[in-house]
């Protein structure tokens, strides 16, 4: 198909690009990391989404360089930034599964210098239902290089409970149709208390996902949730700013 040949020269087109968004921590404000999102300029037709590009590159297995290219490139920009700033990468499924995951990450780390505590991969449950046990291993070989593991979208996926039990995951990220109207609406919010809590139990941060009002961010801070992202605390963007606090003018 056209998408898949135009996909599998689009690196070396260099139609591929890294945007990074702000992940701050709710009490302080502070910058704690970005987590970068894959954009493609495709000749001739612009920008295309990758919730419509990354199911053809998952279904043709471009996904696996791709991804390599996508880890290797958010990697050397976050070498650049300040050593208490950590990027965060989206791996799809098909990559988790393939034999050398792990070993790709390594190589990376090495060759792009950057320390493995400030890698952080973002998995959803779909990842995880594919193959229970290849998928543990290859998260047990990612944290024992040191790389955190989030669970990305939490909520929106299958089992996320027994998800929760049986993978070492270091965060939670509450998908953002959670989030939305978490201040006016008792569902949401009754929801969204509940996995701070089971966070809390279990020790592991909650971030919110798609932060957009003044409102859900009060709401979010004053339950004590550590982390937020959203267009609220910043856009993805190309260029990344990394002052440590919001200005108090601003
Ligand atoms: O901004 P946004 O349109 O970037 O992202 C849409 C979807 O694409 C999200 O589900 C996001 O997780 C996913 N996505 C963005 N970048 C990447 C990437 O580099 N790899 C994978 N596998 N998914 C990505
Ligand atoms: O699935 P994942 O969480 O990796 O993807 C993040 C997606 O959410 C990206 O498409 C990103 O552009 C988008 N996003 C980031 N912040 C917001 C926000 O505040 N509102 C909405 N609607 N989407 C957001
Ligand atoms: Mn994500
Ligand atoms: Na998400």
């Amino acid at each position: 198909r056209i998408m898949e040949h135009d996909l599998r020269h689009a690196i070396s087109r260099d139609e591929m690009s890294l945007v990074y968004q702000p992940q701050k921590r709710l009490d302080t404000g502070e910058t704690i990391g970005f987590e970068a999102l894959l954009r493609w300029n495709r000749a001739e037709s612009g920008n295309i989404s990758p919730a419509t590009f990354i199911p053809v590159a998952e279904d043709s297995g471009a996904i696996v360089p791709i991804g390599r290219w996508v880890m290797e490139e958010a990697c050397r920009e976050a070498a650049t930034w300040p050593d208490h700033i950590s990027v965060a990468v989206n791996v799809s499924p098909v990559q988790l599964h393939y034999a050398s995951f792990a070993h790709d990450v390594r190589t990376i780390l090495a060759r792009t210098g950057l320390p493995a505590n400030r890698l952080e991969i973002e998995i959803t449950e779909t990842a995880l239902v594919r193959d229970m046990n290849r998928a543990l291993i290859a998260l047990r070989q990612i944290k024992a290089l040191g790389v955190r593991v989030a669970m990305d979208d939490f909520g929106t996926g299958y089992s996320s409970l027994s998800n929760l039990r049986a993978f070492p995951f270091d965060k939670i990220k509450i998908d953002g149709s959670f989030i939305r109207s978490v201040d006016t609406n008792p569902q949401a919010a009754t929801i969204v208390k509940a996995v701070l809590g089971i966070g809390r139990g279990l020790g592991l941060p909650v971030l919110a996902e798609g932060v957009e009002t003044s409102e859900e961010l009060k709401f979010l801070a004053d339950e004590f949730c550590q982390i937020g992202q959203g267009y609220l605390l910043g856009r993805p963007s190309h260029r990344v700013d990394l002052a440590p606090l919001p200005a108090a003018h601003h």
